[in-house]
């Protein structure tokens, strides 16, 4: 069948009727990848460790899920244009489905704090970008107040159909494995993700598409951990800027999903996520962004931590949220050069010692 995205996919999930106008860039079905390279390195060689590779989104990254439930909605409601505050992703997601739909999008970032990649994504698709001094949570406020006019309709999480078409990406994971995992892990920024992904395993559960619910493992960066700290971060601080927050929309949504599923939301250092970010590429062969990172090498210090789970069989997913392509710059820094020589196959040889 010629998939249409997760609107048509999954319609009996969502508040969508025969008469919502569907702005799809056929977002959704991303690949979930089983692990081989990366156990030894994990520590845990029976666990059975699944990617859920959203960087194959068509914007690459897992906003692509939300935002075409969003602009569709605020196409609906009439709405003349969209706007949002963003780490990148949201902001590259939103100036896509805006200039298919053909809205206006503003969209505020933090300065200097955004990968390359993403803010190339915002400017070609036309959205109206204004750099804030200031980091994402001053530019999140300042978005509220500029949608309560009611004259542009807001697209981050704090809008409720962002979360609804986000949480198909459980609903794919349960079809693709038959059941959740035993965990599920997954980087924690604003909050909305993990919330959502609670919300589909909740439903799919309810709607007996399935017996049991995962763990849901979220992780922070430990610059950036409000959450783990118990309060906000007012000058957050990581490498892995998707996830630079300091007071997290849907702080409260994530502490319910931690509670209610028996999970854990802990900080992973940018050292660590740098790690993970590395042995992906290399011995995985996926490229993430750093932000995404943070799964896996949480799920790297929970196996380290828990040597019986490290022994078990336990069935995990890992969400790699953003695609490595968004930033650029930190794969180049953190990746040998190449090697400067003369045009001539015998120097190359040489080098090569083969
Ligand atoms: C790659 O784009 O908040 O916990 O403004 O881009 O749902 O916020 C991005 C967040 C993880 C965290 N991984 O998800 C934004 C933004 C990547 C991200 C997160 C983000 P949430």
């Amino acid at each position: 069948m010629n998939y249409q995205g997760i609107i048509h996919r999954y319609k009996d999930f969502l508040s969508v009727t025969d008469k919502t106008p569907v702005a799809t860039l056929k977002e959704g079905n991303t690949p979930l990848i089983p692990v081989q390279g990366l156990l030894e390195w994990l520590g845990a060689p029976h666990l059975k460790v699944f990617l859920k590779y959203e960087g194959m989104n068509p914007t690459g990254s897992f906003k692509d899920r939300g935002m075409t439930m969003a602009i569709s909605k605020a196409l609906e409601d009439k709405s003349k244009a969209v706007i949002c505050a963003s780490t990148g992703n949201t902001s590259a997601s939103a100036a896509a489905y805006a200039a298919q739909a053909g809205l206006r999008c503003v969209v505020l970032i933090p300065e200097g704090n955004i990968a390359l990649g993403k803010l190339s994504q915002a400017l070609v698709h036309g959205a109206e970008v204004f750099s804030v001094e200031g980091n994402f949570d001053t530019a999140l406020t300042m978005v509220r107040a500029m949608s309560e006019t009611g004259t542009v309709t807001l697209v981050n999480s704090l809008n409720p159909f962002r979360i609804e078409g986000q949480k198909s990406g459980a609903f794919e994971i349960v079809d693709d494995l038959g059941e959740p995992p035993d965990c599920h892990f997954i980087p924690v920024g604003n909050a909305g993700n993990i919330t959502a992904y609670w919300k589909g395993y909740k439903e799919y559960h309810a709607a007996k598409k399935c017996k049991k619910l995962p763990k849901m493992m979220g992780y922070q960066a430990a610059g950036s951990a409000p959450i783990v700290l118990g309060k906000p971060v007012l000058e957050p601080d990581t490498i892995a800027t998707a996830i630079r927050i300091g007071n997290p929309a849907s702080w409260q949504q994530a502490e319910a999903a931690r509670n209610e599923s028996g999970g854990q939301i802990d900080s992973v250092t940018d050292e660590e996520i740098l790690e993970a970010y590395q042995a992906l590429a290399s011995k995985e062969g996926v490229f993430c962004e750093p932000a995404s990172a943070a799964s896996v090498a949480g799920l790297r210090k929970y196996v380290h931590a828990h040597k019986d789970f490290a022994k078990s069989k336990a069935t995990v997913v890992c969400v790699l949220t953003g695609h490595g392509l968004k930033d650029p710059d930190r794969a180049i820094a953190v990746a040998p050069r190449p090697r400067t020589v003369k045009p001539s196959v015998e120097a190359i040889m040489r080098e090569l010692n083969i």
